[in-house]
């Protein structure tokens, strides 16, 4: 059985490898059957807008960043999991308890899956949030100022992969463990990870207003297999969210051997307003956790971290109805419900056939109890009383599935470098193109929601190899667009991504464009340290800590020289940028300073905190060129002894000339 599935792995990959190797030969030459007109079709004139925002995940960056499509124009990195020099994101002071988990600064992440939010099942532009994979999280993204407003830690998960998809109204976004872990029992034996490991499926409640709060409404536990993916019904499916498993061999060892065995793993159905009953008739368990809540504010511009201390859990033996398990062939790895909330695609990785079940069969065979078995209170219900059809042969490892609004489905086949797309319904295969190479997730604007916006597709790729100038060993991540408006998919153009992109979210540009914010107002500035006008700048000593109120407005620093602070002192720039008129930030940068640079958007407040070292003069300056006398954007800081008998003096001009 071992030697079995070795032999059939090892022929999987060769046959990958294959793929790639074929294509390679025509070298930086093959351009991979570009049609005539692709240069018109993805031409955006000068000063003209894309008809699409793309928000691409930054993968192992752990930053979000944002397109234009068709042009496959770079506007904006997000900053959101990791640090942030360009933007001061993590270094200065606001923005600092925004990385902070219950393991301390987490500077980084592995960031996968940005989701938009919906209004009745359509990408309605308020929200886009992203999972942490690494350190669970899951962050959002306000779409008015682009800016990562809140992160939410998971507690009881690992590898927080299967999220953050949302439900029809965003009632909900989740988090699903890939990696089970040992939960009710903690210090644990590897080896007892068939009897003591558990998944946790945890469902994040999002606010209806304009701040979107997010909050852990409760969490199911789940038997210890690996929670892959997730995506919500819509339509006569809402009120359900469907997860992919795998491992449901629970090794956990060789798992690329050993959670391979099965012939068939599950998705998990969960009916969510079932467990709104459970929760409101009190029938889940307060459990101790340990998770931060992270939350920028707009008006203090200064972000805060909230211990939470429990969670509610409900357990499937205690809740009847609550979860199924829908066999699916072979370790599924995405889960892609269509407009329609008919069918539920299960892509099955290392399956010849991809399985797509029936809403309507399911409900059928719940209310049968056509049931196969239970395993830990959850009913697996039969197969053959599930599936809806099989699209036999289409191609070598499945992984995502995305739809037109046509009637039509596209998945990628991670092996054999391909889009297939093919019909709904009728299962059959219509066309098939390749990608350059080894395609991941796939992107269709609005194509998980109910109502696509089918003109064009994404695919996202793991690698690059040909496509564009080598830059020694790391090539840049790649995304190809296709053009799906016709019956023939075809290839547009090659753009180069940040980070590893796995999915990605597109929405009309009209929908946010006119709301996206221009400046903070001034007289809305609440932060604790800000500094409203030129003449309420000065500098205060508190024992060793030095706070400066300054300001800047084209183009200098109020108060431009300091002198008096001492080695040894703790300072702190507080700089409220004064402008109030769009695309007119500041920078701030202190020579020697142990972070990074300030970039202050008009209307805001950001903080440096610097510890001088050594005597002598330091210089500051302005790093972001705001008008033709940037360059002349700069002061001077005195650092004295420590010892040194000095009072604390400043100004900006006024004794001089
Ligand atoms: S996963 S391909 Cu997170 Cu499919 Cu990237
Ligand atoms: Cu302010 Cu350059």
């Amino acid at each position: 059985m071992k030697t079995k599935l070795f032999i059939l792995l090892a022929f999987v990959v060769s046959l990958g490898m294959m793929g790639c190797e074929s294509k390679e030969e025509g070298g930086g030459g093959n351009k991979g059957m570009i049609g005539s007109n692709a240069a018109e079709k993805v031409y955006v004139a000068p000063g003209e807008h894309d008809e699409f925002y793309a928000f691409m995940s930054g993968g192992f960056s752990g930053q979000l960043s944002v397109y234009g499509l068709p042009s496959g124009r770079l506007f904006k990195v997000i900053p959101v999991f990791s640090v942030d020099g360009e933007k001061g994101y993590g270094f200065n002071e606001e923005t600092k308890p925004m990385l902070e988990t219950s393991h301390g600064f987490v500077p980084w992440d592995d960031s996968h899956h940005p989701e938009l939010s919906q209004t009745d099942g359509v990408p309605d532009g308020r929200f886009i949030f992203i999972n942490g994979n690494n350190t669970p999280r899951i962050a959002k993204i306000d779409l008015k100022s682009f800016e990562t407003t809140e992160i939410i830690e998971i507690p009881n998960s690992a590898g927080n992969h299967s999220s953050p998809f949302t439900t029809q109204n965003s009632e909900y976004v989740v988090a699903g463990t890939r990696f089970s872990i040992p939960i009710t029992e903690t210090d644990v034996s590897i080896k007892d990870y068939k009897e003591k490991f558990q998944g946790s499926l945890t469902f994040v409640s999002v606010g209806d207003d304009e701040h979107g709060d997010m909050a852990i409404d409760f969490q199911i536990l789940v038997p210890g297999y690996d929670y892959d993916l997730a995506h919500a019904g819509k339509g006569p499916s809402h009120g359900w969210m469907f997860f992919t498993t795998y491992n449901t061999e629970k090794a956990y060892t060789m798992k690329e051997v050993y959670a391979s065995q099965n012939d068939k793993d599950f998705i998990a159905a969960v009916n969510w307003k079932k467990a709104q009953e459970y929760l409101k008739a009190g029938k889940f368990r307060e459990m101790p956790a340990n998770y931060l809540n992270n939350e920028y504010s707009e008006k203090t511009h200064t972000a805060v971290s909230k211990r939470e201390t429990s969670v509610r859990v409900l357990i499937p033996e205690e809740c009847p109805g609550l979860i199924y398990y829908l066999p699916t062939p072979k370790s599924p790895h995405g889960v892609d419900v269509d407009p329609t909330g008919e069918y539920i695609v299960g892509n099955g990785k290392l399956s010849a056939d991809l399985t797509v079940h029936s809403y309507t069969k399911m409900m059928k065979a719940i209310e049968n109890k056509s049931f196969e078995k239970e395993i830990d209170g959850i009913p697996v219900l039969k197969y053959d009383e599930v599936v809806a059809g099989v699209v036999e042969k289409p191609g070598l490892g499945p992984l995502h599935t995305e739809f037109d609004g046509k009637g039509y489905a596209y998945t990628t086949f991670f092996i054999s470098s391909e889009v297939v797309k093919w019909k709904v319904g009728t299962w059959e295969i219509v066309d098939r193109i390749p990608s350059y190479y080894s395609v991941g997730h796939l992107m269709i604007p609005g194509g998980d929601s109910r109502k696509p916006w089918g003109k064009y597709l994404v695919s996202l790729n793991k690698i690059t190899k040909d496509r564009y100038l080598p830059t020694g060993p790391e090539l840049a991540h790649s995304a190809q667009l296709y053009d799906i408006s016709g019956d023939k998919m075809e290839l547009i153009l090659d753009f180069p991504t940040i980070g590893e992109p796995h999915y990605a979210q597109a929405i009309k540009a009209d929908i946010i464009k006119d709301k996206s914010l221009k400046y903070y107002k001034l007289d809305e500035n609440e932060h604790a340290h800000v500094t409203k006008s030129e003449a309420e700048t000065r500098v205060e000593r508190k024992g060793n800590e030095v706070h400066i109120y300054m300001t800047t407005i084209r183009s200098h620093f109020a108060p431009d020289w300091i002198e008096g602070i001492k080695v040894g002192d703790e300072v702190y720039f507080h700089v409220t940028n004064l402008e109030q008129d769009w695309d007119v930030p500041h920078g701030f940068a202190v020579k020697g300073a142990a972070n990074a640079e300030l970039l202050i958007m008009p209307g805001q407040t950001e903080t440096l905190k610097w510890e001088p070292k050594s005597v002598g003069v330091t210089p500051i300056y302005c790093t972001d060129f705001c008008s033709a006398l940037h360059q002349e954007m700069q002061g001077y800081v005195r650092v004295h002894p420590a010892n040194a008998n000095v009072e604390l003096s400043w100004g900006l001009g006024e004794d001089d000339e």
